[in-house]
């Protein structure tokens, strides 16, 4: 088991229900739970299309037996379940489920960096990961 931390995002729809929708989904995953939830926070975007809604942001703490890239994996399962569709880089989505830090892993693959590496950059990424952390 190892501990992990991830990062939520919505701006599509209903907001709310997506991510609460997403927490459910993630603490069903094999092996999985959720140790810990951030309030969820409403936050000014951060690039993309310039008229696009206010996004809501949380963070989790988590342990899992699942590797990154099956988790990785898993998390874009629940996107696609979520009614994520690819649109414009950064532009609106139902739901963002991204891989913060993963133990003490540094991975450095096209598909999959570890730690994410904005995380320290977006203030809507690191106000709900203070909490928690
Ligand atoms: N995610 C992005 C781009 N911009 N802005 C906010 N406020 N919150 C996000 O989660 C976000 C963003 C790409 O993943
Ligand atoms: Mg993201
Ligand atoms: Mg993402």
């Amino acid at each position: 088991m190892v501990v992990c931390y991830l990062g939520i995002g919505s701006n599509l729809g209903n907001r709310g229900k997506f991510i609460s929708l997403a927490i459910n989904k993630i603490n069903k995953l094999k092996g999985t739970q959720i140790i810990k939830a951030s309030k969820i926070i409403e936050t000014e975007p951060l690039g993309g299309p310039a008229s696009q809604a206010k996004f809501l942001n949380a963070a989790l703490k988590i342990k899992t037996i699942l590797s990154p890239t099956v988790l990785l994996k898993k998390l874009k399962k629940i996107e696609k379940e979520l009614d994520r569709t690819k649109t414009v880089r950064y532009g609106p989505r139902t739901i963002d489920l991204d891989i913060l830090f993963y133990a003490d892993k540094i991975i450095n693959r096209k598909n999959l960096k570890i730690p994410h590496p904005k995380v320290f950059k977006r203030e809507f990424v690191i106000r709900p990961l203070l909490e928690i952390i």
